[in-house]
């Protein structure tokens, strides 16, 4: 038996164990952190272990298709901080530090429940008493998987299978980031196996946009900037873009793929005023061999190599420009 089948061992002992399961995943959750906190719920639902899902925001409109969605529950604390002090097992989904739950962040933080990290994302901090990392891997979802597998007694449902292909098809870019490896078209096809519909599952995901984001994508789209010889593309939405589309930042989740799309682009940025918190948050992207976690980390954010994100405080969206293109000198020049 292999380290990982060990580890895969003691979570699910320690879950089947536990008399009340807590799961969250990070703030502004994307299909990898509600896919997988589907996933294991579903799992720990048919084992006959108590378990609720709390997440400090709402499930994206595109996921609330998923089985049980409206189970995930938007953190409340009159409502939610007795169950939390109850619970003796939490186990956070895709995300490296506690304070990426952002609203449940100070009661996880004094909770004195068994803490588990399921993730992918480089430089895992340590707040918990288990830590299941593997920055290597295309997805949580995948991890998910590979979790759910080890128990022999299990067979993985269609609510399940839905789920993880969710997890991963959204965290690999439908299945073309580099970490789209044949392990992950072997678990696929097991999903595949097991009830997932590829069709379905990538309209209710990707083809169900109401008119209005495609027309803030186009107003995205027509300022786009190039900047240093052609290697970087900026893409800008200012709270003006949001108001007169009726859209928000949420709603840009897939745009800033679109700046890769341009000859000689290895680097893309999508700066957006998030003018409800008076903040502005910027995802990044790169192609192959030129990294963006570590100018994320600059800016106090975090993620993976090739894509990564921070949220910074700026008096306006020239000024967070600014910042954002002397980082880049800083890195890149
Ligand atoms: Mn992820």
């Amino acid at each position: 038996m292999n380290n990982s089948n060990i580890l895969h061992n003691d979570i699910l002992k320690i879950l089947k164990k536990s008399s009340k399961v807590l799961l969250t995943t990070h703030t502004n959750p994307d299909g990898d952190a509600i896919g997988s906190a589907l996933a294991l719920y579903h799992y720990l639902i048919l084992n006959n272990i108590p378990t609720q899902i709390v997440i400090s925001d709402d499930v994206p409109r595109n996921l609330q298709f998923l089985p049980d969605s409206k189970l995930v529950e938007s953190y409340n604390p009159n409502r939610h901080n007795s169950y939390i002090k109850s619970t003796d097992t939490i186990v956070f989904l895709d995300l490296n530090e506690i304070s990426r739950t952002r609203l449940l962040a100070p009661i996880l933080e004094q909770s004195n429940a068994f803490k588990i990290v399921i993730d992918h994302h480089t430089n895992p901090k340590d707040f918990a008493n288990l830590l299941y990392s593997d920055t290597e891997c295309s997805s949580t979802g995948e991890l998910i998987y590979r979790l759910i597998s080890a128990d022999d007694d299990f067979k993985i449902t269609q609510n399940i299978a839905e789920c993880i292909y969710v997890a991963i098809m959204t965290d690999t870019g439908s299945f073309r980031f580099p970490r789209t490896t044949s392990e992950v078209h072997r678990i696929i096809a097991n999903l595949i196996d097991a009830g997932a519909d590829p069709y379905k599952i990538y309209d209710f995901v990707h083809n169900q946009n109401p008119l209005k984001i495609i027309r803030l994508l186009g107003i995205a789209l027509s300022k786009m900037q190039i900047h240093f010889n052609g290697k970087v593309c900026i893409m800008t939405i200012s709270k003006e873009d949001f108001a007169s589309t009726g859209t928000n930042y949420r709603d840009t989740e897939f745009f800033v793929e679109r700046t890769l799309s341009i000859e000689g682009v290895e680097i893309g940025i999508l700066l957006t005023e998030v003018f409800e918190r008076g903040e502005f948050k910027i995802s990044l992207r790169s192609k192959g061999e030129i990294y963006v976690n570590s100018l994320a980390n600059a800016m106090g954010g975090g993620g993976h190599l090739n894509a990564a994100g921070a949220t910074i405080k700026s008096t306006s969206l020239d000024s967070a420009l600014q910042s954002l293109i002397n980082q880049l000198k800083i890195k890149y020049n």
